[in-house]
Formats: structure tokens, C-alpha cells, sequence
């Protein structure tokens, strides 16, 4: 891995706030097996981050920035929304796009990088919220799947316009009632699961951020499968706390109560053959990894 990351300029290093200056520190950069264990030790965003406080998107934000197998050679593209918020306030390089338009974005840019450095994995990811992917974004989703761009869009998936101040979503359920939309949702919620996997996506999961461990499994996936064989998608549930009068603590029996079976969203993965047969390869070659790690460490032991 290399070390090529985001740094403080020297001549502003002692007017950032301390937090920052630990926060580009302390990322974990540079370390093969890292992962959601990592966080409590390592720093993937600053504490006074501009999200309500206990929303599930920060959690939901560690996890993925600890999670991803290329940081410093990774991109992440956002787009207006809650979910953009945390993007000046974490170590990982990324784009602002106008709403909605995150997916064309991360095809320029994936493509741009493939050209400019020949040879080296560049990662793009899009991380977007329901508005900007299902609604004022979906023509450009849609066209990135169609087209076969190689990146990972992951959508926080918190049923409403949470920035905006609660608008309706494709995604919200139906039957809600928000604070700005008050005559109820009058359909259900837009499959983009069903739709991903229909548009070409080769890795596409369903699921709440309630279980660290799973969420790094997923992310890895999909940023692998990205990476060698086409697009996949990730939709998070990470609800909105300050929208449906929850307290700092609830977000996470929140998400327990929504994925329980028949749930909005009990787990749900696809995976294509080719995706299927690639992250075998992966698997088997990270037991050997662990195989050969625990020999070395016996020996040191003994
Ligand atoms: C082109 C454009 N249209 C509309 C807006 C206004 N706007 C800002 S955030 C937002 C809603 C974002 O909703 P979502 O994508 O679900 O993200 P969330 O805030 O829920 O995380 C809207 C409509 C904008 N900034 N730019
Ligand atoms: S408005 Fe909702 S989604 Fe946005 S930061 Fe607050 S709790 Fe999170
Ligand atoms: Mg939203």
C-alpha cells in the first residue's frame, strides 16, 4: 500500500483545529487487514462533525472509511445532502458533485484515473442519499449500471430529503408522513435493489449499518467486484433520527426492528456468476494470508 494521503499543509498545520491534525494522523492508512476493529484506535472523522448527534450516518460513515481496501488510492463521490456534510471532515479524497449528478461524476473520474495512472488501482466510490439516487439522480444512475462503469455507488438510504428538511423519496415507505410532505407517502417504496440488479449491477446488498463486521464484508465485496467487473450498489438503512422523533440512543434498535424478516430491510444480496467466481478467489487467497500469518507468529513464539 502506499502512503500517499491527505496531509495538512505546513504552513497551516498550527491554525487546523486539533482534531484535524489528529484525524490525518491517525486514519488507518498503510495497513493491509484493516477494518471496522481498527476504529476506537485510528481516527476516520473528527468528533464535532456538522451531523445531528447519534445520527446513524456517522457510524455508518466510520465503518465504510475504515472498511475501504484502498484508502489512499481511493475517491469517494458525494452529492448534496446530509450524507455530504462529513465529506470536509474525513482523510479520504473526495468530490462535492451538484445533486444528483454523483454517478456521471465517478464515470469522468473513474475513467480520468484509468488514464492517468495506467497501472495503479484507482477506487471510486459514490456514497449519495435517496433523493440524489432515486429521484434527481436516478437518469444518471441508472445510465453508470447501463454503461458498465466500474465504480461502487452506495446509498444512504434514510427514507426522505433529510437536508431539505423531510421531503418525500422514491425510497420512503408507504404511508409516511414527513414533516414536509404531510399527506403521506401514496406508493410503495422503489425497488432500487431489483432495479440495480435489472440495470447490471454485479454485487447489489440490501441492509441496515446495525453490524459493523457485516458492513465491512460488504463494502470490501463491492469495492472488489467495482474495481475487476463492473458496478455494484450497497443501499444502507441509515434512518433519520431527527425525522422520526427518535433520541440519540434509538437509531440503532431502529435499524435492528428494520431488518428483521419481510422487513424493509432484512438482509438482501445479489451477486453475478463472475462476481461469485472473484470473490472466491479473494477468499481463499485471505485464509492463506491468515494461515501464513498465524505460522509466522508460532514461530515467533516458540
Ligand atoms: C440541483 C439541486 N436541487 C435541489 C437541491 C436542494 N437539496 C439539497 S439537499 C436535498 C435533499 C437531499 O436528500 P437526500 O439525497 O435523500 O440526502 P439526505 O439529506 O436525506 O441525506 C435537496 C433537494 C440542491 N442543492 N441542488
Ligand atoms: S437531519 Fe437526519 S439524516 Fe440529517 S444529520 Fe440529522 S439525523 Fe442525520
Ligand atoms: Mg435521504
Amino acid at each position: 500500500m502506499s502512503l500517499e494521503r491527505i496531509k495538512i499543509a505546513p504552513e497551516l498545520y498550527d491554525i487546523m483545529p486539533p482534531e484535524y491534525q489528529d484525524l490525518v494522523q491517525r486514519a488507518t492508512y498503510g495497513k493491509e487487514s484493516r477494518g471496522w476493529k481498527d476504529i476506537g484506535t485510528t481516527k476516520e472523522l473528527i468528533e464535532e462533525h456538522s451531523l445531528c448527534a447519534g445520527c446513524p450516518e456517522s457510524m455508518a460513515f466510520r465503518y465504510i472509511l475504515a472498511s475501504l481496501p484502498n484508502p489512499e488510492d481511493t475517491v469517494m463521490v458525494g452529492s448534496t445532502g446530509c450524507t455530504s456534510l462529513v465529506f470536509p471532515h474525513v482523510a479520504v479524497h473526495n468530490i462535492h458533485s451538484l445533486f444528483g449528478n454523483q454517478n456521471a461524476v465517478a464515470s469522468g473520474l473513474k475513467r480520468a484515473l484509468a488514464l492517468r495512472f495506467p497501472g495503479r488501482i484507482k477506487d471510486v466510490v459514490v456514497l449519495a442519499g435517496d433523493g440524489a439516487t432515486v429521484d434527481i439522480g436516478l437518469d444518471m444512475t441508472l445510465q453508470s449500471w447501463f454503461r458498465q462503469e466500474k465504480f461502487t455507488t452506495i446509498c444512504f438510504d434514510n427514507e426522505l430529503y433529510a437536508n431539505t428538511g423531510g421531503q418525500e423519496s422514491g425510497l420512503m415507505q408507504k404511508g409516511f408522513v414527513a414533516k414536509m410532505a404531510p399527506v403521506g407517502k401514496t406508493f410503495e417504496k422503489v425497488r432500487l435493489p431489483e432495479i440495480a440488479r435489472e440495470s447490471g449491477c454485479h454485487y447489489v446488498v440490501n441492509c441496515t449499518v446495525s453490524k459493523p463486521n457485516l458492513v465491512e464484508k460488504v463494502v470490501k465485496n463491492a469495492v472488489y467486484v467495482a474495481r475487476e467487473i463492473g458496478p455494484t450498489y450497497i443501499q444502507f438503512y441509515t434512518p433519520c433520527i431527527l425525522e422520526i422523533g427518535k433520541n440519540s440512543m434509538e437509531g440503532l434498535q431502529e435499524m435492528r426492528d428494520a431488518e428483521k424478516p419481510n422487513e424493509r430491510f432484512a438482509y438482501k444480496e445479489y451477486v453475478s456468476d463472475a462476481a461469485k467466481e472473484l470473490l472466491a478467489e479473494i477468499a481463499a487467497k485471505e485464509k492463506e494470508r491468515k494461515a501464513a500469518a498465524k505460522k509466522q507468529l508460532a514461530g515467533q513464539n516458540a
